[in-house]
């Protein structure tokens, strides 16, 4: 397999965040990425190459433009305002029924697109979540070229970004933007498996009445943990996507074996739902270990994770997204590829 990888995440740092009302340096560090690109280098999986730049048309096909210019342009003009310190927003678009009207100023705008106080802005924020969004693309057109699999190590991460908003440390959501790039390049359905510990709202809500994009995510019981608001079991997509989006909610202790469990039936329907790619938003925050999480998977839980997607026998490209645990969560994401490469699945195998 090949991984993507570009060093410009290590721009995108001391970010602070708002944890039990308290303003705290981030869980979201640079050296997750450098431990999970050390791991697969370790693991001899293959090549990580630096992806080349294919510009914002892939990035356009998912999210707002005015939204990805904000994006671009919020650190300077945070800064014009004399501030040295990460930018967060402090106020929200909260009110139902009120239209939308985009502010002039950069606090209103902070706002406007996001849905939290997740998403710091620091200076090289752009740099980074621009070059996150480039491995997904360029893992993408791996498979887009005829791989059989691709690893995007993605930092920041991506699934909870919607078309125009940012939250949960993520500001462009590289699977989606993948998903939609492999769409385009001629697979005719998508499937997006998001086993992060958290609900891939942002996923969710960019494909929610698609029906090309079949969309399931295991995760935290949003009654009790974040995002709170959306990742309930009735969530099923709308319209023409009405029954390609699979929520299966978990309670707070889930193990691993109650979690592989929920995982075949979301193999399951990716299997009966004939799609020709899957994406999978590879978050390994449902760890025992995790600082915020409340799962308790093991590493031989993400290797049998890795082989039961094998099976599907679908060309397979690998989104990083989250995991806090910074001395386990190279391993953990890896052992996910190891087992996915190391099975064979019924369909290649020959009869
Ligand atoms: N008490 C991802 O894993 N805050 N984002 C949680 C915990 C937000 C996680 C607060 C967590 C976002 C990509
Ligand atoms: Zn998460």
């Amino acid at each position: 397999m090949l991984a993507y990888y570009s060093p410009r995440h290590l721009l995108h740092r001391d970010q602070s965040e708002f944890i039990g009302g308290q303003l705290r340096p981030g869980f979201e560090l640079p050296v997750r990425a450098e431990r999970v690109r050390q791991a697969y280098l370790d693991a001899a999986l293959g090549n990580c190459i630096e992806p080349p730049d294919q510009g914002l048309e892939p990035v356009l096909a998912v999210h707002d433009a005015a939204y990805v210019d904000f994006l671009a342009g919020a650190w300077s003009e945070w800064a014009a305002l004399g501030h040295r310190h990460p930018a967060l927003p402090m106020i929200w678009h909260a009110g139902a029924g009120l239209p939308r009207i985009v502010p002039r100023h950069i606090e209103g705008r902070l706002g406007f697109y996001s849905i939290d106080a997740g998403c710091a802005i620091v200076e090289g924020t752009w740099p980074a979540v621009y070059w996150s969004a480039q491995c997904a693309i360029a893992g993408a057109d791996a498979l887009g070229e005829g791989r059989r699999s691709a690893f995007a190590i993605c930092r920041p991460p991506g699934h909870h970004a919607a078309a125009a908003l940012m939250g949960g440390y993520c500001y462009l959501n590289n699977a989606a933007i993948a998903a939609e790039r492999l769409r385009r390049r001629g697979f005719a359905r998508v499937a997006i498996l998001d086993v992060d510990y958290h609900h891939g709202n942002g996923t969710q809500s960019i494909f929610w009445r698609r029906g090309d994009v079949f969309f399931a995510s295991l995760h935290a019981d949003p009654h009790d943990d974040y995002p709170y608001f959306s990742g309930h079991a009735d969530e099923c997509g709308e319209g023409p996507g009405l029954g390609q989006t699979l929520n299966l909610p978990l309670p707070a202790g889930t193990t691993g074996a109650a979690y592989l469990a929920a995982f075949d039936r979301a193999i399951d329907a990716i299997a009966a739902g004939g799609c020709d790619a899957l994406v999978v938003s590879l978050g390994v925050d449902t760890f025992d270990g995790d600082p915020i999480s409340k799962f308790r998977l093991h590493h031989a839980d993400y290797l049998e994770m890795g082989r039961r997607m094998r099976r599907l026998g679908l060309p397979a490209l690998f989104v990083f997204e989250g995991g806090y645990a910074t001395d386990e969560v190279g391993d953990n994401t890896v052992a996910v590829l190891v087992g996915h490469e190391s099975a064979g699945s019924e369909k290649e195998r020959p009869t």
